[in-house]
């Protein structure tokens, strides 16, 4: 399995609601590795490219308007799979139908306030890192424990 990096976004609803905490550690406890982080507001031309692939969606004006209403807490995390175990440890898009165990099954309930976005493919992963990052941001380290992770 490829070292890889995904982009993941805390959206308003998950800040608002305090969730950050426990989402981050999800993904620690994991054993993923974080390798940027910040807060911000996100602009609209920020949220329209970042979801520019739902343009012709009869959701996709509220859904720039909600993700541009607060502060989103955007990362990018390292390691083998983490694109498709990302999406499994958020669940489905409709917290209704994620499992339990799953940070939409545990944490939503509305497919409007859904929590979390995560990059769906290599593709896409790479261009919401640059969309959201610059390269200067994304900081290389090696975690202390990484032995102890990968063999
Ligand atoms: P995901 O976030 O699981 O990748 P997506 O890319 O299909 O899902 O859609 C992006 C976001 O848009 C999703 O998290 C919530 C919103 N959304 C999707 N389908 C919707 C719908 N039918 N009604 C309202 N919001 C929707
Ligand atoms: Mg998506």
């Amino acid at each position: 399995m490829a070292t890889e990096r995904t982009f993941l976004a805390i959206k308003p609803d998950g800040v608002q609601r305090g969730l950050v905490g426990e989402i981050l550690g999800r993904f620690e406890t994991k054993g993923f590795k974080l390798v940027a982080l910040k807060q911000l507001v996100p602009s609209r031309e920020l949220a329209e490219s970042h979801y520019g692939v739902h343009r012709e969606r009869p959701f996709f004006a509220g859904l720039v308007d909600f993700i541009t209403s607060g502060p989103v807490v955007a990362m990018v995390w390292e390691g083998d799979g983490v694109i498709a175990s990302a999406r499994k440890l958020i669940g489905a898009t409709k917290p209704l139908e994620a499992e339990p165990g799953t940070i939409r099954g545990d944490l939503a309930v509305n497919i409007g306030r859904n929590v979390i976005h995560g990059s769906d493919a290599p593709e896409t992963a790479v261009f919401e890192i640059g969309l959201w990052f610059a390269a200067s941001e994304l900081c290389e380290w090696t975690p202390a424990d990484q032995v102890w992770r990968v063999e």
